[in-house]
């Protein structure tokens, strides 16, 4: 009963000070609000699962009719889901600096997947590590530098492969048979049955790899969603017409810039030299058991054959790349479905399910054939937004206070507020009870998770992305409201203005003309606000 009367002063504090920024238009910056840990105070261990690049229209909680999510939609069902979760630059590195540091790119020196990331600076594992938490890092780091703040840690070195994948631990490289996204949650379940001290509370980032390209799916799915049609997105073959020069130009493309062999899983016919990353994909299959090299030809043998025999061109040959391309993305997304389903479980045989908060996210989101396209970057709706879906049950039930301020029971609800990758460093903290800090970007979600209603909150996000090169996506920036969204390519001096109520597909630029003047002008008023704000 203690963490229940702690977690009710926690709110009514909460309460009184959101409720006293009422006035603000934005939400002002929290001061610290949580008791100091106590030894009676049992603090909840953390839990947070990283895919990359998982967009939330891929999981079945968010309204997906194709994907196969029944653990996401679980934890959904008995947490809550974030509907207007959005990452500050859609890329992989950036987003977990992001994620450590509570700031933006600029502010912790981590602007591309080209940059190292600074190992010195402050970050949350190691807050929590020094207020007693025992931490763990399992899966994808991709920060260049090593990890730092981690009792202990085993990282995929850059990428890493799906099959037969190396980590890398501060004794060196050791390599796994079996599927990264399994193996991933072995080493995590590894940890937390090993050495841990039960007496003191963990704070695990279990990191996946899927469904990053070259989405490659598991043994166990490698026939899932055969004969199924997925449906299309309605702009598979949009034009672009309105839209700027960008995405005229980008190279993300379902049409052109997927690689049979390599992307597409379709081996190049006898005698046919392989050119660009076409050459690695023999490699990839050669890391393959013999038990695995089997089940993959079973699987994807006839079904290639049957597309040699098609001999598919124009319009059908992108329809049957999207199907390859979703149903591999799919795939890769029920092993990391059921290996969460593992972790609930063992949660639930340990007795842990109650006071350990569930964090389920991705770096980004991903283009699913909006557009056209597969990969991120772009400041549109699909790479923009991550699925955000946290359980705490000892925080969210029955937290009755008889306060006209109460917590709602938030358990199989949605919030629809924005919320960033920049909230989960100050969120952190808040769940361990530690002092807001005062230079983070972000603010914690520990009130939304409660059922408070702020009065304030942000009412417009910052996003900037800085990488030349892959993809050929131009670094841009822009504001996106619940209703509005302004975009800026500096290189071009181009702009792209949608409104999100009437145009969720965002194909309709409204920039530059007459009726939408007002708010071009009010919306660049804010973009330079924002801007100041964080220091650009
Ligand atoms: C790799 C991918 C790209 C992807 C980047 C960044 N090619 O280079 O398609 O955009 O990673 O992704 S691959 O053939 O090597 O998979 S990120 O998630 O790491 O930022
Ligand atoms: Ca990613």
């Amino acid at each position: 009963m203690l963490v229940q009367e702690l977690h009710t002063r926690l709110f009514l504090v909460l309460g009184l000070i959101l409720g006293s920024c009422a006035s603000s238009s934005q939400l002002s910056p929290v001061s610290p609000v949580s008791a100091p840990p106590t030894a009676s105070v049992q603090r909840p261990n953390i839990i947070f699962i990283y895919s990359d690049d998982h967009a939330a229209a891929a999981v079945g909680a968010y309204g997906s009719s194709a994907a196969r999510t029944p653990n996401l939609d679980r934890l959904a069902a008995e947490g809550l889901l974030f509907e207007n979760a959005f990452c500050t630059n859609a890329l992989c590195a950036p987003a977990r600096a992001v994620v450590l540091t509570g700031k933006h790119s600029h502010r912790n020196g981590l602007m591309d997947n080209g940059d190292r990331f600074d190992g010195a600076q402050w970050t949350f594992p190691k807050a929590l590590g020094e207020a007693g938490y025992q931490t763990a890092l399992l899966g994808k780091w991709h920060l260049k530098s090593e990890p730092t703040g981690f009792d202990h840690w085993e990282v995929l070195p850059g990428q890493g492969h799906y099959y037969g994948p190396e980590f890398k631990t501060p004794q060196g490289l050791t390599r796994h048979e079996g599927y990264n996204t399994d193996v991933v949650m072995d080493r995590t379940l590894a940890w937390l049955d090993g050495k841990r001290d039960p007496k003191r509370p963990f704070m695990v980032m279990c990191q996946f790899k899927a469904p990053h390209r070259t989405w490659m799916p598991g043994p166990d799915h490698l026939s899932l969603y055969d004969g199924v049609l997925i449906p299309e997105p309605t702009t598979l073959f949009d034009d672009w017409a309105s839209r700027a020069t960008p995405a005229h130009a980008q190279e993300m493309t379902i049409a052109d810039h997927l690689w049979l062999a390599y992307d597409l899983k379709v081996p190049l016919q006898a005698g046919v030299e392989a050119t660009g990353p076409d050459k690695w994909a023999e490699g990839l299959l050669g890391r393959m058991s013999a038990e695995q090299r089997i089940a993959w030809e079973a699987a994807y043998g006839p079904r290639n054959r049957a597309f040699r025999n098609w001999d598919l061109s124009g319009r059908a040959l992108v329809q049957w790349k999207y199907q390859r391309y979703i149903k591999d993305y799919l795939r890769c997304i029920a092993s990391i479905d059921d290996n969460i389903g593992r972790l609930l479980d063992w949660l639930d045989e340990e007795g842990l399910a109650d006071n350990t908060v569930v964090i389920y996210t991705s770096d980004q989101g991903f283009f699913l054939g909006e557009h056209g396209w597969y990969d991120k970057r772009f400041m549109y709706e699909p790479s923009l937004r991550f699925p955000l879906i946290v359980r705490w049950p000892a925080a969210t039930e029955g937290n009755d206070t008889g306060d006209a301020r109460d917590a709602r029971d938030t358990r199989g609800t949605r919030e629809t507020r924005l919320v960033q990758n920049l909230d989960f460093a100050a969120t952190m903290l808040d769940l361990a009870g530690l002092a807001a800090r005062q230079d983070l970007d972000g603010v914690s979600l520990l009130p939304l998770l409660r059922g408070a209603e702020p009065k304030a909150w942000r009412a417009s996000i910052y996003y900037e992305y800085f990488e030349e090169g892959i993809h050929n996506v131009p670094p841009h920036y822009g504001v996106r409201t619940q209703r509005w969204k302004l975009i800026h390519y500096p290189k071009s001096d181009e702009w792209e203005l949608f409104d999100l109520a009437l145009d969720p597909e965002e194909v309709d630029n409204l920039a530059g003309q007459p009726e939408h003047h007002e708010r071009e002008r009010q919306l660049g008023d804010e973009l330079a606000r924002l801007r100041r704000a964080c220091g650009r």
